[in-house]
């Protein structure tokens, strides 16, 4: 019967060209649930539209025409938190990161740090179900490092989140970590430096999980890294940033933004990145923001987008010509080139609803094959407004979160400027606080520490909640404070977990009516979304995960300047930090007590 199906299939598929099969009258499934290692999960059920018996197929294999078939059972039906394959596969790279120059736009050289010197750094790719081992050096003269991969569950792997003064203590110059992982997940996300603002001196690159998707394509054009790029380094941005906040101005507006890695400048110096198309084709494009302060927009002319993941979440397919991406987020797109033979403008514009601003805007060129040389003189599909993530998203394998606890369980994170006694030249400064404590981490003495001392006399600076309990859910609300002086949108992730985002508003969540307007069947769950300006986000997510997990606005301003809290999740079962953890510490604990440059910021 299956078998009958898949040929049948095959033989509607006359063209080369990959068709969007409703997979919805498919028979492929998942084998049962495996997971008894998770002590909650959310409720999962097969795909809202399903007609069929979910059964494993392990003859389904991926391909343009089944591209929700991966292999031995799995497929993009899989619900990823409760299986994921076991490839016995360890994927090894080596990256090392340098203090250099770059000029992507042609602009001019300026300061660095780069992995392996590449800006953006090397694409990491691997097969669902991998093992990653990734060998960091850290050859700066003057920095630490730790390095993120952002969007990774990290089951049971808390102490290679790198995130330095919580899962780490940074590698000091001259230092090596191996950071090991398992990709649970498949998709498209990026890693980069979690060291103060570091990563916007370059320190990121995309990474690809092979895996199923929810619609056919026929190539898969790989990572789309857009990112705003400033011609100051980092370091002068977040202080410029900073001073700003004080005296109520907003940052300073990026310079340009790269498309994957490469564009041109106001002043016509640097070229175009180019994708050569073959007409007829499917293609798939993996969209990721790597941004430090700016929401972009992107599109290609003529071309509709059809989106089948956020993050790393495989949804229903939805169409649109213009996509929002927050600092952080990622969505794969689907485009067909089905277009007269000719070049298209691929445009990347900072989103000004999204308080984001620029000096100028991101092109690159997607060119038929056969077509002239020369710039495009396509024109855009008209721009949406309003900065809120896109929508509708529904993820495509069903699961349903418990309503019953919401009210009783619900916690509330309040978001604002405050101002704060600190020690530098005894000024009052502002700082974004988290329920007015802006988180200030101790690179030396990071959280994981305190978990392996027994240590439980946190200083409140750093922002801690505790849940204690494996197995519940834990809910938030992360508000606004009504009335605050900057009502401006932060795009909010979470570490060690994709939430659901249960549902965002604007003014004040009123725990009496707002609960009722909550979605709990089957809302988006991703890493990163979008706090609106003067508004709410309400998010939850199942206590699976043991350890310290960091949650932040992935502004790297915002985040420098304090937006984060940290959530250390039932410690008593976190996995324990070994010798090489702790021989990391030492080094670092060393370099400090010398080291030339001292932190100056939250350390995140
Ligand atoms: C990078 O090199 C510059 C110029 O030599 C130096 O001032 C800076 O301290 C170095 N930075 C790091 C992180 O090594
Ligand atoms: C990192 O190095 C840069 C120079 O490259 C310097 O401006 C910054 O203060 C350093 N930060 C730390 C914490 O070492
Ligand atoms: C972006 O650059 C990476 C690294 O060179 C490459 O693998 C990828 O295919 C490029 N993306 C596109 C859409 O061309
Ligand atoms: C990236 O995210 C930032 C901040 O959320 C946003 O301002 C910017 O427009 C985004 N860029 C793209 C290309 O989507
Ligand atoms: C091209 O493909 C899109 C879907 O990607 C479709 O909406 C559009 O109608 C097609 N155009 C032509 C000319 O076939
Ligand atoms: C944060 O502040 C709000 C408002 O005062 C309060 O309701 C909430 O419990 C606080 N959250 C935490 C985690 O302390
Ligand atoms: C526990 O941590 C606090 C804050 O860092 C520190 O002051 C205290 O000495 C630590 N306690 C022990 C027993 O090490
Ligand atoms: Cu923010």
């Amino acid at each position: 019967m299956r078998f009958q199906h898949l040929a049948g299939l095959a033989a509607f598929a006359s063209t080369s060209l990959a068709e969007t099969i409703p997979f919805d009258h498919i028979l492929w499934g998942t084998a049962g649930p495996a997971g008894n290692h998770l002590q909650v999960r959310a409720t999962s059920t097969t795909p809202a539209t399903s007609t069929s018996t979910r059964v494993a197929d392990a003859a389904c294999t991926n391909g343009p025409l089944t591209r929700n078939c991966w292999s031995n059972g799995y497929s993009v039906a899989t619900d990823f938190d409760a299986k994921w394959p076991t490839t016995g596969k360890t994927v090894s790279y080596s990256l090392e990161i340098t203090n250099g120059t770059c000029n992507p736009d042609g602009h001019g050289s300026k300061p660095c740090q780069l992995f392996n010197g590449q800006y953006p750094a090397p694409v990491i790719t691997a097969n669902w179900g991998d093992t990653l081992s990734i060998t960091v050096k850290n050859s700066l003269t003057g920095n630490g490092t730790g390095i993120h991969w952002h969007g990774i569950r990290q089951l049971g792997t808390c102490p290679q989140d790198g995130v330095p003064g919580i899962t780490e203590c940074p590698l000091a110059p001259g230092d090596t970590k191996t950071y090991t992982w398992k990709a649970t997940q498949f998709g498209t996300t990026w890693y980069h430096s979690h060291y103060s603002s570091q990563y916007g001196e370059g320190a990121f690159g995309a990474i690809v999980i092979n895996g199923p998707a929810s619609a056919n394509y026929d190539v898969d054009l790989g990572p789309m890294v857009l990112n705003d790029y400033y011609y100051q380094t980092s370091y002068q941005l977040e202080a410029i940033a900073h001073q700003n906040l004080q005296s109520g101005k907003p940052p300073p507006p990026a310079d340009n933004i790269m498309v994957n890695g490469t564009g041109r400048s106001a002043s016509g110096s640097g070229s175009y990145g180019k994708v050569t198309l073959t007409k007829g084709k499917k293609y798939r494009l993996r969209l990721i923001n790597t941004s430090v302060d700016n929401n972009i927009r992107v599109s290609l002319d003529n071309h509709p987008f059809q989106i089948i993941t956020a993050d790393l979440v495989p949804i229903k397919p939805i169409n649109a010509n213009w996509v929002l991406l927050a600092i952080g987020q990622r969505y794969d797109v689907i485009f067909t080139a089905n277009q007269t033979v000719g070049n298209y403008w691929f445009r990347a514009e900072v989103a000004t609803d999204c308080a984001s601003s620029n000096n100028f805007y991101g092109r690159s060129i997607f060119s038929y094959s056969g077509a002239p040389s020369g710039d495009p003189s396509s024109s855009a599909a008209t721009q949406p407004s309003g900065c809120t993530d896109m929508s509708p998203l529904v993820p495509w394998v069903r699961n349903t979160v418990d309503s019953t606890a919401f009210v009783n369980q619900v916690g509330n994170l309040e978001i604002d400027l405050t101002v704060e006694q600190t020690t530098t030249n005894g000024q009052n400064i502002v700082f974004w606080g988290v329920n007015l404590t802006a988180i200030n981490v101790d690179w030396n003495m990071p959280t994981l520490q305190y978990v392996k001392e027994g240590n439980t006399s946190y200083p409140s600076i750093l922002n801690l909640i505790e849940i204690p309990n494996e197995g519940t859910w834990s809910y938030w609300i992360i508000q606004e404070t009504a009335g605050t002086k900057v009502p401006i949108p932060h795009p909010i992730h979470l570490h060690g977990h994709d939430f659901y985002v249960l549902g965002t508003g604007s003014g004040t969540f009123d725990k009496s009516s707002s609960p009722s307007t909550l979605q709990y069947d089957n809302p988006i769950r991703r890493d990163t979304a979008i706090l609106p300006g003067n508004g709410w986000l309400a998010i939850g997510f199942p206590t699976d995960n043991p350890g310290a997990w960091l949650m932040h606005c992935h502004i790297a301003w915002h985040v420098a300047d304090g937006l984060a809290v940290q959530f250390l999740e039932s410690k008593s079962t976190a996995p324990p930090v070994d010798a090489s953890w702790e021989t990391t510490c030492s080094n670092y604990q060393k370099y400090s007590k010398t080291a030339y440059w001292q932190k100056t910021d939250s350390g995140l």
